[in-house]
């Protein structure tokens, strides 16, 4: 075999067995570089015969192109298996559980307002939202609240600059203090039969240990026809199972006042307490929950349906206290704190909604 060959040989083996990049880079460098192999026998070719030289010249630049297209092969070979080696180690496996990778969490009550609506639209109500920029006719006038009664006072409404040109009542704008405005919206624009449940934030300027000028409340409203207080009890005796978990519950409806309800109800769910827990269910106790009761005549013939023919329920609950109790929060003022050492505790990772 010539020196040629001989070398060919070596230099080819060398080249296969260079299992990385780094590995086939210093292979070339040391066959085709400056003081590679290759360039070596080249600087002979100064010392050789004419003829030879053509002969040998020729012979190595053969081998010096063979070489770097052996090179050029094992790279591309290389390259790929790398980029498989890449693509197997960083697979991202989407069936696995999302919680290493989670950074937020659900709020309490973003939690506990698709609890509540995903029960109640389980029960064959539509989900409605409306404005929280109203007008007194909506807020009040159209809710049963006799104009400067007393009530308006209670509700320590956040009043907007009134609007330009207008005059009276109708020119108030404010903010929310109830979500019932929606169901107002809903009976002026819809015919019964009505099903609706409406989630939101309500205003009102307040502020202590159990009360924020923002809070969220979730109210509900079915009219029909033959709609009576029987279903009202059965729907929210089974909304109240089914939130807090619980197959036995003790219920209680007690007799209140509200403008726009006529009866009107406070609904209580029975309970225990004990030292440091509060257990739902039963017990000598009771737990205030949420207010309901028939909508007052006057107030669906404010919205445009005929009392003579169809009557209703409604109903309204704070949201905040719902998540207290459900999830054994203490401290209502904390929901709008936003510390994040709260929010990782009581939030909720997204594999966990309903
Ligand atoms: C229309 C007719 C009737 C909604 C109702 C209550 C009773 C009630 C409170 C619970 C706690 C508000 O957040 S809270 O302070 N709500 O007690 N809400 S009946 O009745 C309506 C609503 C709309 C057209």
């Amino acid at each position: 075999m010539s020196n040629i060959e001989a070398l060919k040989k070596e230099l080819v083996d060398t080249v296969k067995a260079a299992n990385d990049i780094a590995a086939l880079e210093e292979v070339r460098v040391s066959a085709l570089g400056k003081k590679g192999k290759v360039t070596d026998m080249m600087k002979t070719l100064g010392s050789l015969a004419p003829d030879e030289r053509k002969q040998m010249g020729q012979a190595l630049n053969l081998l010096k192109d063979e070489i770097s297209a052996e090179i050029e092969a094992r790279a591309a070979l290389l390259r790929q298996k790398e980029m498989a080696a890449r693509l197997q180690n960083e697979t991202v496996d989407v069936t696995l559980s999302p919680r290493p990778f989670a950074q937020g969490t659900l709020h309490p009550i973003t939690r506990t307002l698709e609890d509540l609506t995903a029960i109640f639209a389980d029960m064959g109500f539509a989900v409605k939202e409306g404005p929280e920029i109203e007008d007194d006719f909506h807020n009040f006038t159209a809710l049963n609240f006799p104009a400067g009664h007393p009530a308006r006072q209670m509700h320590d409404t956040f009043y907007l600059p009134d609007v330009a040109g207008g005059e009276g009542d109708a020119a108030k704008r404010l903010l929310r203090t109830h979500t019932s405005t929606v169901q107002v919206h809903v009976m002026q624009n819809q015919k019964p039969p009505i099903r609706v449940v409406i989630p939101g934030r309500t205003y009102r300027s307040d502020y202590d240990q159990t009360h924020t000028p923002m809070f969220h409340q979730l109210e509900g409203l079915m009219i029909d026809k033959t709609t009576h207080m029987g279903h009202l009890k059965g729907c929210l005796i089974e909304l109240c199972k089914r939130f807090f978990e619980v197959d036995t519950l003790a219920t209680r409806f007690r007799p209140s006042f509200f403008p726009f309800t006529e009866p009107s109800a406070e609904m209580d769910i029975g309970c225990s307490r004990g030292k440091d827990e509060l257990k739902i269910g039963e017990g000598g106790d009771w737990l205030e929950i949420l207010g309901c009761g028939m909508v007052h005549p006057n107030v669906l013939k404010n919205c445009g349906i005929d009392a003579e023919e169809y009557q209703g329920f409604a109903f309204g609950m704070g949201v905040e206290r719902m998540a207290m109790l459900k999830y054994g929060i203490p401290d209502l003022r904390t929901f709008f704190e936003s510390d994040l050492r709260w929010l990782k505790h009581y939030g909720f990772g997204p594999q966990e909604t309903v």
